[in-house]
């Protein structure tokens, strides 16, 4: 996958890697984590800073679902990377969708050199760039999700409190098992490289999910009536599950349209003003499928299921 070493692009991984010795995964910790604050060094903005982002990546989609839901386009534009990863890791093309539009670079890891010259570690999106600073600020989702909720909110079109402080503590918690049950989950069974190690992580995807369906029935939204930060953390996994998890990580007990409840939650939330255009299930499909020497070595894209996420929400 490549990586970075004192500013420097080596497109071998090294070793360490993200596999501990139990045939477990271990995702790498982010590694800078600036915040954007009000009276801090990286001050909130309009047009100040660039979102780096890729169609596929689950991370980069609930920033990606903030900045559509809260109407944070204009004050926070984005570039979007080419779909497929390279030896080069995140690239960009010359022109057309895939382009870099603030820095014109052709891989991701230019603007990490440009950012932070001595930068060591992964190359990944989200990255959230000062461009007044010139500066790397953060390549952690859910510090970068949280940034949009509350420091760029008085920046947005369609400003709606997504971190009532009322249920801050709930929320958190709410998240924590989310990711460690859910959106970290899968890719701890997609990645394992034992029975065990998979046996283990594809029960706690389930008994998740079996959690957020007994949540979700009395509620519209997970934490009650109103959409809030979970929500977004959630949908991103849930829009990956049948096209691409179900098969490509053997998450294969049971399909998101098996639950009433989250199908049906799935799809109102897909329906929100601004949601299905940060949606690109064929990319995920070919994304999750692409030739891996370990998962898919022969390359061969599975059919898409024949699931319809355009019924009107109930
Ligand atoms: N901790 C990061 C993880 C982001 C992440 O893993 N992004 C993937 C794409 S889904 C990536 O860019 N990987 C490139 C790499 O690890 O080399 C976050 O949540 O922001």
């Amino acid at each position: 996958m490549g990586r970075m070493i004192d500013g420097a692009w080596q497109a071998d991984d090294g070793p360490g890697g993200d596999v501990a010795t139990d045939g477990g995964w271990r995702r790498t910790p982010s590694v800078v984590r600036h915040q954007v604050a009000a009276g801090g060094p990286f001050p909130p903005e309009a047009g100040r800073y660039h979102l780096y982002v890729a169609w596929n990546c689950p991370w980069a989609h609930r920033v990606l679902l903030a900045r559509a839901i809260l109407g944070l386009e204009q004050a926070l534009p984005a570039s979007v990377a080419a779909p497929l990863r390279t030896d080069r890791g995140w690239v960009f093309d010359a022109s057309g969708p895939y382009r870099d539009r603030r820095f014109g670079a052709t891989a991701l890891h230019e603007v990490y050199a440009r950012g932070d010259p001595a930068y060591t570690g992964r190359v990944t999106v989200p990255l959230l760039y000062d461009t007044v600073a010139d500066r790397l600020v953060s390549t952690e989702s859910a510090d970068i999700l949280r940034m949009l909720c509350t420091a760029f909110l008085p920046l947005a079109e369609h400003p709606q409190d997504l971190v009532p402080a009322a249920a801050l503590d709930e929320i958190d918690a709410l998240n924590a098992r989310i990711h460690a049950g859910l959106n970290n989950a899968v890719y701890r069974a997609g990645f394992a490289e034992t029975q065990a190690a998979y046996d283990e992580a594809v029960d706690t995807v389930f008994d998740t999910l079996d959690m957020l369906e007994a949540r979700l029935a009395d509620r519209r939204w997970l934490m009650g009536a109103a959409l809030t930060e979970p929500d977004l953390r959630l949908f991103p996994t849930l829009a990956r599950f049948d096209v691409a998890y179900h098969l490509a990580f053997r998450c294969s007990r049971r399909r998101l349209v098996d639950y009433p409840k989250l199908w049906r939650y799935a799809r109102r939330f897909h329906a929100l003003p601004g949601v299905a255009g940060t949606v690109h299930f064929d990319i995920y499909r070919k994304g999750y499928f692409s030739a891996s020497a370990k998962r898919n070595p022969l390359g061969i894209v599975p059919v898409a299921p024949d699931i319809s996420w355009d019924l009107a929400a109930p």
